[in-house]
């Protein structure tokens, strides 16, 4: 099975979707591992975007990171990565497709609502900046025998 890290984005915090957004990753099957509500530091938000360095909309992508509270969560389920980033559409709104997060709900790639790991190498790493290895809860969902 694969982890993935999600993240809720401030603008999804305050238009309040956390519900709607969580909802379409439980309703695919996928379990959540891990959770938590925080306001990101300067140097969490540097250290999740530290691929990004360089680019022209990265200052921008710290500070709307650090602007609000974020969801942040661990998904698992088989090819957790794949899946969640198909559920969240693409980077663009405009080009994300209806039944996405981003297609249903976003219209503007500065404010598109999710964040989801785009590998399971980027994952791990993603993973360990927001949790401990502790804050992951090991448990077996009651119907996952009807998921696969
Ligand atoms: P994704 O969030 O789909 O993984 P990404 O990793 O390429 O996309 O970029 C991270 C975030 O940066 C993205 O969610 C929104 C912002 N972003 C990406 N490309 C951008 C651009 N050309 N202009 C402004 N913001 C951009
Ligand atoms: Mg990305």
């Amino acid at each position: 099975m694969e982890r993935t890290l999600v993240l809720i984005k401030p603008d999804g915090v305050q238009r309040q979707l956390v519900g709607e957004i969580l909802s379409r990753f439980e309703r695919k099957g996928l379990k959540i591992a891990g959770m938590k509500f925080i306001k990101m530091s300067q140097d969490l938000a540097e250290r999740h975007y530290a691929v990004h360095k360089g680019k022209s909309f990265y200052n921008d992508l710290v500070s709307f990171i650090t602007s609000g509270p974020v969801v942040a969560m661990v998904l698992e389920g088989r090819m957790a990565v794949k899946q969640t980033r198909n559920l969240m559409g693409a980077t663009r709104p405009e080009e994300s497709t209806p039944g996405s997060v981003r297609g249903d709900l976003a219209i503007f790639t500065g404010q598109n609502l999710v964040h989801g790991s785009d590998s399971d190498e980027n994952a791990r790493a993603e993973i360990a900046n927001f949790f401990n290895e502790g804050e992951l809860v090991s448990y077996e969902l009651a119907n996952k025998d009807w998921i696969g």
